[in-house]
């Protein structure tokens, strides 16, 4: 699938649950949450290695990958972990995480083209999801 593109996110759900399950205090909360709704997404794509800049007021993240090869990047709460991305249908990638160091709740995202041409990014923290819908500007 095509995951190239500039986004711009539609919807959001839990977003803030997932931040107090990974134990972000409430100021901290308040600022990400208020950042992280209207987020900026640049992808960039050659075939199976995608480069995805996500951009807010107060975080850029930028990671490079290949789909089947393991690589570093922070979680949602900013701790350096090692993603494992795999396909996990052929639309959509899915994405274990291990924290470098410490114990924190388990941590993963997905990134899936719906057929309609979105992009559903979903992050996971132990048993919550949190579900983003973004579509191409
Ligand atoms: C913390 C510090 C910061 C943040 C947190 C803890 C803010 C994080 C933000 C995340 C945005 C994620 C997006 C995801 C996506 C935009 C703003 C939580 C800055 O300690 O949709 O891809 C310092």
């Amino acid at each position: 699938p095509d995951f190239a593109g500039t986004w711009e996110m539609k919807t959001s759900e839990n977003f803030e649950e997932l931040l107090k399950k990974l134990g972000v205090n409430m100021m901290l909360r308040m600022i990400a949450v208020k950042a992280a709704s209207k987020p900026l997404v640049e992808i960039t794509q050659d075939g199976e290695t995608l480069s995805i800049k996500t951009s807010t007021t107060v975080r850029t993240t930028h990671i490079t990958f290949t789909v089947g090869q393991d690589f570093n990047e922070i979680t949602v709460d900013g701790r350096p972990c090692t993603s494992h991305p795999r396909w996990e249908t052929d639309s959509k990638i899915s994405c274990e995480q291990t924290l470098q160091k410490g114990e924190g709740p388990k941590t993963s995202w997905t990134r899936e083209i719906t057929n309609d041409g979105k992009l559903i990014l979903t992050m996971g923290a132990d048993d919550v999801i949190c579900s983003r819908v973004y579509e191409r500007q």
